[in-house]
């Protein structure tokens, strides 16, 4: 049985939002092409409190792209973005959420971010999303939305570990890239065991 997982794709992380990936955008009419094609179709929301901690603003003289060391880790601090309840948090306008049957938000505890759809940045803590595929008898994942070399490589390498089939849509996906991520992201999920696949190819 297999999913559409769609990531991240909100007002923020697309052209003239917060922490816009370049051509966030383009993906919107291929995942809206896909959307027809799958029965179960997942979306993820990264839904931040205001001073959540990711944010440079939060750090006194720190800068955005700038990295802190915390309790689980380095921590790469973003420009404020996707904060709960405003329209950069929103989804794309052009986006179809009709056929969307759940929603998994994350990043909403202030002390801890959160890329992967499984696990927040501590790589323990469940935003749930296993349970609900293992109860829903989903064994792969699509997965196609924002940013490549965050949100989608962190749920794609967690989402292995988890025992799913995960497949990249290669263009349907769009990075950030920063000193060379978007390359890294790339070998490791190809390494991981990640299947990488073309909208095309689920088209045909
Ligand atoms: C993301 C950075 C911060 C993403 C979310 O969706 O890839 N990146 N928050
Ligand atoms: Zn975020």
């Amino acid at each position: 049985m297999k999913a559409l997982l769609i990531v991240d794709i909100q007002n923020d992380f697309c052209p003239g939002g917060a922490l816009a990936v370049p051509n966030g955008d383009t993906v919107v009419p291929i995942v809206n092409k896909l959307i027809d094609r799958f029965d179960v179709v997942i979306q993820t929301q990264d839904w931040h409190p205001a001073g959540h901690s990711s944010f440079a603003s939060s750090h006194e003289e720190k800068n955005p792209y700038e990295t802190i060391e915390v309790y689980y880790g380095t921590q790469i601090l973003w420009p404020d973005h996707c904060v709960q309840g405003t329209e950069g948090a929103d989804f794309h306008p052009d986006l179809n959420t009709k056929k969307t049957q759940v929603i998994i938000r994350k990043g909403f505890r202030k002390a801890i971010d959160s890329y992967s759809t499984f696990f927040e940045n501590d790589q323990k803590t469940t935003t749930g999303l296993t349970g609900y595929l293992k109860q829903r008898r989903i064994t792969d994942l699509y997965i196609v939305g924002l940013a490549t070399d965050f949100c989608v490589k962190w749920s794609v390498l967690d989402g292995i570990d988890e025992g799913f089939t995960m497949h990249v849509v290669e263009d349907a996906v769009q990075g950030i890239d920063l000193e060379g991520s978007l390359d890294a992201a790339w070998i490791e999920m190809k390494e991981k065991g990640a299947k990488i696949t073309t909208s095309d190819q689920l088209l045909s």
